[in-house]
């Protein structure tokens, strides 16, 4: 079987792990471990495959063994929190030239994160949905999806989009392969 590496990166705090969190266990509420490596099965197109989901700590703590979780991805999501224009700023800044100096090749997808606090925040200077896919469009991703893990809006989306654009890469490893 085929097997994917779906990772996400971003800054700390914007809600990386909850989205993760809610895609598995469709809840919100609830202990999600830091970090974690999650097997998944599905079925796309008629051939099953098994992908990862690699959860990343952002904070700059972690900035020399982040990219050992880099090893063998086939996708990225490049995540930032609507409400935090820092976390959004970063992407130029920090997240784009992180994964492409490491993985040049491989496919990735703006995540825009907690778009719930998009019509609550009133003194907060949102990142808007244009901005958003003008920078997706000037640095190559794949797409820009908004999605809320409080709302359960576009978690399975984000998820299931990534996977088909994972595998129309190539498939970095076959699940029976020894090392
Ligand atoms: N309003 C809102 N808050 C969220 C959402 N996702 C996460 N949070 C909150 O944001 C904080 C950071 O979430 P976490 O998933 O740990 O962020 P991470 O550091 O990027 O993994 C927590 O207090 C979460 O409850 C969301 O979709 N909407
Ligand atoms: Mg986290």
């Amino acid at each position: 079987m085929n097997h994917y590496d779906i990772v996400v990166v971003g800054n700390s705090q914007i809600g990386k792990s909850r989205a993760l969190l809610v895609y598995q266990n469709q809840e919100y509420y609830g202990y999600y471990p830091p970090a974690l490596h999650h097997n998944e099965f599905a079925t796309i197109d008629g051939e099953k495959i098994v992908f990862s989901l690699q959860d990343t700590p952002g904070h700059e703590d972690y900035n020399q063994v982040r990219p050992l979780l880099y090893f063998d991805s086939s996708l990225f999501l490049v995540c930032y929190a609507v409400d935090d224009r820092t976390s959004f700023n970063d992407l130029t800044n920090r997240w784009i030239p992180e994964i492409k100096q490491y993985l040049d090749e491989i496919p990735f997808i703006i995540v825009g994160l907690k778009n719930d606090l998009r019509y609550e925040a009133n003194d907060v200077d949102v990142v808007t949905e244009e901005e958003a896919c003008q920078l997706a469009q000037r640095c190559g991703a794949h797409s820009h999806i908004l999605c809320s893990a409080f709302s359960n809006y576009n978690i399975n989306f984000l998820i299931n989009t990534a996977v088909r654009v994972a595998k129309q890469g190539k498939p970095k490893r076959k699940k029976n392969k020894c090392f």
